[in-house]
């Protein structure tokens, strides 16, 4: 592993797996505190798409190929749907095995069922973890085009939406608006036929708008077989050559940092006014909104009078 930046206590993998496990339960808020001015150092790449297009196979060969380039990878897979023994998760293990044994790699599932508070910010968390932990780049891999996943891949610097040949025409990222969040669009599986056609249906629909700035490549891969592997490397650092350069590495965190300011002074506000309510407060306001005998704002402010 990459040295530890020095201030921070060297972790061993187990030390890091089981800080990881804390995160989880949310049982780490010191330890994320004492950890976060060592953030900020790792590149983080997202990876999403459809089920089955190849996003694991694509991890694995791009971690080989950064491997090569002796930089650190720690992949990071999150499934919001999958209990943690899932198929998928249990795929990931399988498919990534050429990877175990490599002490510049670290791999982890994220369980989800059953994590307190959100999935967002438990990624977030996980993700300077092994970002402080000194890995080059931290990838995080997540199923599917639902709003988590959205939510995700806007911690990620640069966004890999992965398509694969035959999954539909109308190309399924388009359908959950995913394709907003692409810096790169990977056709993998191109030994398939069809390949060309998802090709030409992304294109369309970046010609239909996208915004000034990057404009997202789409490429070709293979990934059980590593080809184009390179070639998306390449588009990954020109994309963080482009975020440094335009400003647009700042802008964008700090944005990502507001969200989630919001999002955890919400959380925070909200539980602090339910522990705070008198027993039977909540359940009595309740039969008075069922009843209509008063309406939701005027519930509001009858709870947060109550406290
Ligand atoms: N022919 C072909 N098969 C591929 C390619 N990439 C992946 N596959 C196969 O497609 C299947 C799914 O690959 P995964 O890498 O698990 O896909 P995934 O997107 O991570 O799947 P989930 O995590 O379950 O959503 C596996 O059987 C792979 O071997 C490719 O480029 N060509
Ligand atoms: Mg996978």
């Amino acid at each position: 592993m990459h040295p530890l930046p020095t201030a921070t206590p060297a972790l061993t993998r187990r030390e890091l797996a089981r800080l990881l496990t804390r995160i989880e339960n949310r049982q780490a808020t010191s330890e994320l505190s004492a950890l976060y001015p060592f953030t900020g150092q790792a590149h983080v790449i997202g990876v999403t798409g459809a089920p089955g297009s190849g996003k694991s196979s694509l991890v694995n060969a791009l971690t080989l190929y950064y491997r090569q380039q002796q930089r650190t990878v720690a992949i990071l897979a999150v499934d919001p749907s999958s209990p943690f023994t899932g198929g998928a998760i249990l795929g990931d293990r399988i498919r990534m095995r050429d990877l175990s044994g490599d002490p510049g790699v670290f791999i982890r599932s994220m369980a989800t069922r059953g994590t307190l508070g959100g999935l967002a910010a438990t990624t977030a968390d996980a993700i300077r973890a092994l970002d402080a932990a000194g890995f080059d780049l931290v990838i995080v891999e997540t199923v599917g085009a639902g709003q988590s996943e959205v939510d995700i891949a806007r911690m990620a610097h640069t966004t890999l939406v992965v398509e694969a040949p035959g999954m539909g025409d109308d190309v399924q990222a388009i359908k959950a608006g995913i394709l907003e969040i692409a810096d790169i669009l990977v056709v993998n599986k191109a030994d398939r036929p069809g390949a060309d056609n998802t090709v030409r249906a992304l294109q369309a629909m970046l010609e239909l708008g996208h915004p000034a700035g990057w404009l997202p490549p789409i490429l070709q891969t293979v990934a059980t077989e590593s080809r184009g592997i390179a070639v998306i490397a390449d588009h990954i650092e020109a994309h963080r050559f482009y975020l440094r350069q335009s400003g647009a590495l700042i802008s964008r965190e700090r944005a990502q940092l507001e969200a989630e300011l919001f999002t955890r002074l919400r959380e925070t506000l909200l539980n602090q006014l339910l522990t705070r309510l008198e027993a039977g407060a909540l359940s009595a306001i309740l039969d008075q909104l069922t009843m209509r005998h008063i309406d939701p704002d005027t519930a509001v402010q009858r709870l947060i009078d109550n406290t």
